[in-house]
Parts: C-alpha cells; structure tokens; sequence
C-alpha cells in the first residue's frame, strides 16, 4: 500500500504548475472556499457535557459550552449522530433520522443549538449514517417481517448457503457480516454489528428516503455532513467468497462497489448542489485512487475524505506495531501533494481512535509540550484541520486494567474470537490501551469537580480519566500558558492567513530521524516549522536560508542563542514557527 502511495505522491508532485508542466490541470489556480480555510472541531455528544445529571451527554450540555468554543476559535463544529438510536454503537446506529436521541435532548435544543453555533459565526456539520441503520428502524422492522413486505428490498437479504451464511465476508465488530433473521430463514448483511442491518443502495427508494432526510437537515441549517463509512455502500452483488489475503483487509472489497460514483453522484445532483455545503467522506478502505476520484472537483462527489494512514500509522487490526517519524513524515508530504482539484483533511485523533498525545507524543514527563507541539503540527498543516474534543487540552488515553471497563461494541464483538485464535487476554489487553476507541470516549474533562465536572450526577457512562484532576479545561482556561490557548493562538495566527492555509508543503529534512521540519510558501511569506518530535535534545540546521527569520511562535520558553532559524538548539518536543519573507524552498 505505502508503496501505491508513494507512486502517487510522485505523479502528483510532477502534475504541480511549472514552467515545463503547463498542462491546464496542473496550472489550475485552486478554487478558495470556506470549507478549506476553516477549522473543525468534532464533538462526541455523548461525552462532551451532561446538563441534566444522567451521566450522559446532551445538547444543552454542547450549549453550555459555546463560548467555550467561540474562545478557541475554531470555526466548525462536526456533531457525531445526535439521531434517536439504541445506542447499539453509540448512535451509529439509526433507528430515527428526524428524532433526536432522547438521552441527547429535543430538536428544540437542536434549533437552540444550531442558532448558538450560528450566531458566534460557528458552522454545524452533522453526521450522516446511511451505510446501514439500526436493526429497531421501522424500515428493518418491516423489511424483516415478510419476503414480501414492501420495505424488503431497503436491506439485503440472502438464502443461506450450506446450511450457513451466504458467504465468508467478515463484520468488523466479530463473527460472520450475516444474520439470520425473519420467519423465511434468509440472511441479512451487517458489515458492522447484528443491530446496524446494511442498507440496500441499489433500491432506488432507500436512495430517495436517504436525500429526503439529508435536505431536512439542511433545510434546518445544517452545513454539511460527515459521511460515515460512505465507500461502503455500493455491494458486489455476487458477493463472492473471500480468499485468505482479502480477509485480512475486508474493508477493501467493501469499499470497492461498482456503483458507488453513481450513487454519490446523484446525490450530489439531487441534494448537495442545492446547498452551500460541506462534505467529508470517512473512506474507510479506499485505495488512493478512490481517493482521489471520491474528492476530484471536477467529479461533483464529495469535498474532503478523512484518509486513516496518518491517524491509524503502525495499526495491523487491533494490533499497534511501532512506527518511524519517516513514515509519517511521508504521508503529509503524500496528502499535502495533492494537485489544485483536491484537497486533504488533516487530523490526528477523532472518537475511533486514540488521544493524539498518548499515540504521537508523550503523555507522562512530556504531556504539554508534546500536546502543544501537536497542535502546531496539525494547524500547520495543508489541509482542512479536524480536532477532536479535549486534544485542545491534552486528554490522554485511559489506563484500562480489565474488559469489564471497554464499552465499544468493536471490542465486545472481536473479544471471544480474538482470545479463541490463541491471543492471550494481557496481550489483548497490552493493545487495546494503545488502540481502543473508548480512549477518545471518556468524558471531557472540564474541572477538578466530582466526575471532571462533566455531570451533576455521581456516575458517568463510562468511567472518567483519573488524571483529570490536573487535565481539565478550568486549569487550561486559567494558565496563560496553557495547551488550550497554545491551540488558541495556533488557530488565530491561521484564520485568513492564506500563506499557511493555501501555501506550498515542502519537507525540509524527510530523513531526520526526530526532527519534523517543513516550510509553507505562499505569495506573501514562507513560514518555516521546526517540530523535535522525541524525548531528546538535539540540534539541527536549516540552513542560512532561514537566518533573518523571525520566531512567530515555540511551545516552550525561548532559551539563549542566536535569532533565527539557521542553526537551532532544540529541547525535547521544543516546537517553533517561524515566518520569513522570502519565498525559499
Ligand atoms: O476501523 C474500524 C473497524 O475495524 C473502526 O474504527 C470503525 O468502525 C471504522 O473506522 C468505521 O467507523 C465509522 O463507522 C462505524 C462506527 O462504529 C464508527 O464510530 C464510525 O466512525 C459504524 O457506523
């Protein structure tokens, strides 16, 4: 894969507009819009802020917090499913899309939440599940209860095979993508849990139902929409069995349908052309190819895919391997690449995935400095930046010690098969705290209060980080210098500044071992970044290129020494900004 990569990265690096290379893509001046300038924050309601003591998250807990956000300064808030849901997999799991979950509140506090965000110029994204439901929609419901209802065909249904399911294919969270379900014996298809019944895309009626609920949340106000597993939802209806190397990677064949530009394309046409919006595709097991014609401009899909090589670096399924700052290193450069008809979304964690400063810096000796040499890397970056809830204040992941304290169906449903293929529950376990997605899931740490201050009540529904006594965002709002306003500062020195935003990538040292550096060189400045990525002192040498450039920004108090960048002295996880006039490669 890595290697696909890297020959795309080359066709792309030589398709830049140059005096040899004139090719009317190439030289295509970018087309500027909002949804590239702008940063976004995601919010896991669940676990943002409970307002009325129930231990989960709400709405009117999110509008509590708004000036919270207004006071960071980003800029668009992308919702995880606020929808009405058993909560099978923490609302991605439909089982109404125009409710709102009722632990989460009602669709007044939706309005009042939307006008918050609104009115301090905050744009709302929301998530949009259609890949499947929840196996409690009155579609499923139905669909279920007869072969010949009329909801049948809005799932995909089989005859078994041998007494079995119909083939081999895998779900993602354990055992077989088939279930048996219905007084007729046929088998449902759920790439996901038993209670997420895959939708059935090639049924011109789910498409329809599916564009009538997206304009109802746009014709609400929504700006746009996070598109959940979207690459998954056109199925090879052969559905041929898998051989052993395509079960190591199922999420491939999934994603590799033959209608899924079709479908996208419609609903571009039917819906999203129709609305001044955002969209980002999470292309969970698409090839860069995919990739790239999911978001080509010219293609009328979607805006922006979230790719998992950078948040996801070392993973092999649940296994974490260890990683090289070389490699990551390559892959910015890769999505940073990309020519004037695309454009990446950067982010390090998300609800899927590990607290950022635990997997990609140091969450013991060097929290802070690591945490706020993070957000320089992610807010310097070419690329629409995603945070996600408390890496502004440098939550870490949780010290899980049994799996009676995971909650993630992914985990709950892989458990017994995983221990069954000889893996050792600590060695299970030794992974999940590198990898699990509950890390990301814990409450939002908001004071020293009882339960972090996230609820009134004495329980939450999964259990609080014990650390949050020291990181809470009450200590973050209070310390000048404070991971909080480092993010802050990081995101106002980039609002309008098209030389960051819009700038050329260039790694200026892709094979130091420790050392991130690279420049972004607009039409009025190059700003140079300087990130020691590891535990060490170290020294390192830009060049006299750099020598009259002028420190916009470090992590850490500056110590003596010479002005500029050309030679530097760096302390562990020292990050420094620096902008110069001259354009210099
Ligand atoms: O990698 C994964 C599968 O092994 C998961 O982290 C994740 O399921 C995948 O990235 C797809 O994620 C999205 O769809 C899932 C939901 O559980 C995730 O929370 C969502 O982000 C099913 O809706």
């Amino acid at each position: 894969m890595k290697h696909c990569y890297l020959l795309l990265s080359i066709s792309l690096l030589m398709a830049n507009c140059t005096e040899k290379n004139t090719t009317e893509e190439a030289c295509n001046p970018i087309n500027k819009t909002w949804w590239k300038e702008q940063a976004v924050y995601q919010i896991y309601p669940r676990s943002f802020k409970d307002s009325d003591g129930d231990g989960i998250g709400d709405l009117q807990g999110i509008i509590s917090k708004l000036d919270y956000l207004d006071t960071l300064g980003i800029d668009i808030v992308w919702l995880s499913p606020h929808f009405d849901s058993p909560n099978a997999d923490n609302g991605y799991d439909i089982r109404d899309y125009r409710k709102v979950m009722k632990e989460f509140g009602t669709m007044e506090d939706f309005g009042q939440m939307l006008n918050g965000l609104h009115e301090r110029g905050i744009k709302l994204i929301i998530d949009l599940v259609v890949n499947h439901t929840s196996d409690e929609h009155e579609w499923f419901q139905q669909s279920m209860s007869s072969k010949d209802n009329p909801y049948r065909d809005y799932y995909i249904w089989r005859p078994g095979k041998n007494g079995g399911p119909p083939n081999n294919w895998p779900s993602f969270f354990g055992g077989s993508a088939w279930e048996k379900a219905g007084p007729d014996g046929e088998y449902y298809l759920h790439y996901f849990a038993k209670k997420q019944p895959d939708l059935n895309w090639e049924n011109p009626k789910v498409r329809a139902e599916v564009y009538g609920l997206m304009k109802f949340w746009l014709d609400k106000g929504a700006d746009g929409f996070r598109m959940d597993v979207i690459p998954l939802i056109s199925k090879h209806l052969d559905f041929p069995d898998m051989d052993a190397e395509m079960l190591k990677h199922p999420e491939q064949l999934y994603a590799s349908g033959p209608r899924l530009h079709e479908f996208i394309q419609e609903m571009n046409a039917e819906v999203l052309s129709k609305y001044d919006v955002m969209t980002v595709g999470e292309a969970f097991g698409v090839s860069p190819e995919l990739t790239q014609r999911l978001t080509d401009e010219r293609r009328n899909e979607i805006n922006l895919v979230f790719l998992f090589d950078v948040a996801r670096i070392g993973r092999e399924g649940w296994l974490q391997h260890d990683w090289a700052l070389k490699e990551l290193k390559g892959l910015f450069t890769m999505q940073s690449a990309l020519d004037n008809f695309h454009w990446p979304a950067v982010f390090l964690n998300n609800h899927d995935n590990p607290r950022s400063v635990s997997k990609f810096g140091n969450d013991a000796e060097y929290r802070v400095p690591s945490a706020k040499l993070l957000a320089m890397l992610i807010l310097t970056q070419r690329g629409t930046p995603f945070l996600y809830q408390g890496e502004e204040i440098g939550m870490t992941n949780y010290p899980f010690h049994s799996f009676d304290e995971f909650d993630d169906v992914e985990i709950r449903g892989n458990y017994a098969q995983i221990l069954a293929s000889g893996v050792s529950e600590e060695a299970y376990l030794r992974e999940l705290n590198k990898s699990s997605r509950d890390h990301a899931r814990t409450p939002m740490q908001w004071s020293d209060d009882n339960q972090a201050g996230f609820t009134s009540g004495d329980k939450s529904w999964l259990a609080v980080n014990p650390n949050y006594r020291e990181v809470n965002a009450k200590n973050e709002l209070a310390g000048p210098n404070s991971i909080f306003h480092f993010y802050r500062q990081l995101l106002e020195i980039r609002k309008g500044n098209e030389d960051l935003i819009y700038g050329d990538y260039f790694d200026i040292a892709p094979d130091n071992p420790q050392v991130f550096a690279y420049t972004r060189t607009g039409t009025k400045a190059t700003y140079l970044v300087i990130l020691n990525m590891s535990d060490n002192r170290t020294t390192f040498e830009p060049g006299p290129a750099y020598e009259n450039y002028e420190l916009v920004l470090s992590n850490l108090e500056a110590e003596s020494g010479k002005p500029g960048a050309a030679s530097l002295e760096l302390r562990p996880w020292e990050a420094r900004l620096y902008r110069g006039n001259n354009s210099v490669r």
